[in-house]
């Protein structure tokens, strides 16, 4: 495996994206699928058009995490060791992700064009389980607010294209975070795929299910990991709620 961060990086993108393919094993992947799966009914938030879970938990109104450790299967192996020997969150504020967001898709979900925003360290990890999907970067400097602003938007043609292999890790941070909307398309196949199309091609793991050009979505899961900069500990929760 690539543990040198430089050798992953997406060179067709701005500063800076990373594409790791086979960042986990099938075992792991299989595991991390299992708990997911098995974590009780209320864990799930229901949207129209996916569903998700929020490790450790949701943020506060003022976009504060109560401060509580990630499970150990969020945890081990993919922050550590792999996280810290790749050096990624070295520099944020708690040197390494304290919330973890797992978003499920079926075939034709999807996540509306988006940034992620202030509460976190600029910076989001994301592995992939499941199955592939195509991430789709939109600029964000016609947005006042990075808030789509039509329904017309949402069909505007992505600037660039990330296709993430399942098992894969993508790394975005600075201006690929602060500069650029991100999104995944409500469709069942993904299309148009090919080296001058999807800016990551040359790192990816198995180009060879992708030659055809398209592929069927298949139900894909995302753990996306971040370090959210205001947190409150535990024996502060109740002053903090105003309630002594
Ligand atoms: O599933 C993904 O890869 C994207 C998730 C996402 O955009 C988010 O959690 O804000």
């Amino acid at each position: 495996m690539p543990w040198d961060l430089e050798a992953a990086r997406v060179t067709a993108l701005p500063d800076d994206a990373f594409y790791i393919p086979n960042f986990i094993s099938e075992e792991e992947e299989q595991i991390l699928l299992q708990k997911i799966q098995s974590a009780p009914l209320p864990r799930w938030t229901h949207l129209t058009h996916r569903r998700l879970q929020t490790w450790p938990s949701a943020l506060t109104k003022t976009n504060t995490l109560l401060s509580s450790p990630l499970p150990p299967w969020l945890t081990t192996p993919i922050i550590d060791p792999r996280f810290k020997e790749l050096g990624i969150f070295a520099e944020s504020p708690h040197t390494a992700p304290n919330h973890v967001l797992i978003n499920e898709y079926h075939p034709g979900q999807g996540i509306m064009p988006h940034e992620d925003g202030p509460a976190y360290h600029p910076l989001v990890a994301t592995v992939s389980l499941g199955a592939a999907i195509v991430l789709d970067l939109y600029d964000k400097d016609k947005k006042k607010d990075g808030k789509p602003e039509s329904e017309q938007d949402y069909l505007r043609i992505p600037r660039f294209r990330i296709l993430q292999e399942r098992r894969s890790l993508l790394v975005t941070r600075g201006k690929m975070y602060t500069d650029f909307l991100h999104g995944i398309a409500e469709r069942v196949v993904d299309g148009d795929l090919g080296p001058e199309t999807v800016c990551n091609w040359g790192l990816l793991g198995e180009k060879d299910g992708f030659l055809g050009g398209s592929f069927e979505r298949r139900t894909r899961t995302s753990l996306t990991y971040r370090d959210v900069l205001k947190v409150a500990k535990v024996g502060n929760t109740l002053k903090f709620l105003g309630r002594s």
